[in-house]
């Protein structure tokens, strides 16, 4: 089984409050059918979860009655995605349930504490794709938190442990600093976990962390033994291949 994560930034224009990339979205979907790999589909929240969730400095926890209405507010948006991407995979013969973050996982002082995982084994063993996403969900100590596609990857991927993780980006995958500010970044092809960029180089912040958040993130998928592939969504076949278990143009990262 692999578990794919599509970034925000690929499935939504992050800078256009609640705006699908739906050609870009198909296209996945249609590569995810073609390559016919056992998946739990994962997806970031992008424009219709960060721009609100900022708004509301959801990220603080609860902390005024304001807030209530952006949690709201939030999560029905980030199930207005869900919905996007639920209905195109349907569309695409693939047979998919949306299982809400709100209603499985609880976290503690912004760590995921617990994810009730039978509704993804049932559903994989039906062979139904469990779809679940970024969201907004209660935390024991801050009221509520932001939960990120990136963490739950991380969580299922302990229970599950998938033969690999294939997260889908804006990039080409990992490079050794931000190549959206510097020019001559350089993509890393193959690189141990232990050798990647500390997160504090990569950090361009969104209420989730943004890159340096989602390399903390893969070092320790990487620790634990699970193979991680970093690709680009934004160019044809990548993510296709990739699920073939083919190399491709992108980061892979070893260790464990
Ligand atoms: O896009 C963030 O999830 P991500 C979820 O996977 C919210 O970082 C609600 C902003």
């Amino acid at each position: 089984m692999i578990i794919v994560k599509l970034g925000g930034s690929v499935i939504t224009d992050k800078n256009r409050e609640n705006t699908a990339r739906k050609r870009v979205i198909k296209r996945l979907i249609q590569e995810i059918k073609k390559a016919d790999r056992r998946i739990i589909l994962v997806h970031g929240a992008g424009s219709f979860g960060h721009i609100h969730a900022e708004r509301y400095h959801l990220d603080k926890g609860f902390e005024n009655e304001e807030q209530l209405k952006g949690f709201s507010i939030t999560h029905l948006n980030v199930r207005r995605l869900n919905r996007i991407i639920i209905d195109c995979l349907q569309r695409q013969g693939i047979p998919s349930i949306s299982i809400p973050p709100l209603s499985v996982v609880e976290m503690s002082d912004g760590r995921l504490r617990y994810i009730s995982t039978g509704c993804f084994v049932r559903a994989l063993s039906l062979n139904l794709t469990p779809v679940t996403f970024g969201d907004v969900v209660f935390d024991e100590r801050r009221g509520f938190s932001i939960c990120s596609g990136d963490m739950l990857v991380l969580g299922l991927s302990r229970y599950f442990e998938p033969e690999r993780v294939i997260f889908v980006i804006d990039e080409d995958g990992i490079f050794d600093k931000d190549p959206k500010l510097h020019g001559n970044a350089k993509l890393l092809t193959t690189i141990d976990y232990r050798d990647l960029p500390s997160s504090s180089e990569m950090v361009y912040p969104d209420v989730t962390g943004g890159m340096g958040g989602k390399i903390e993130v893969i070092k320790r998928l990487a620790e634990q033994g699970t193979e991680v592939v970093v690709v680009n969504g934004n160019k044809r076949g990548r993510l296709y291949r990739s699920l073939k278990g083919e190399r491709v143009k992108g980061t892979l990262v070893t260790g464990g």
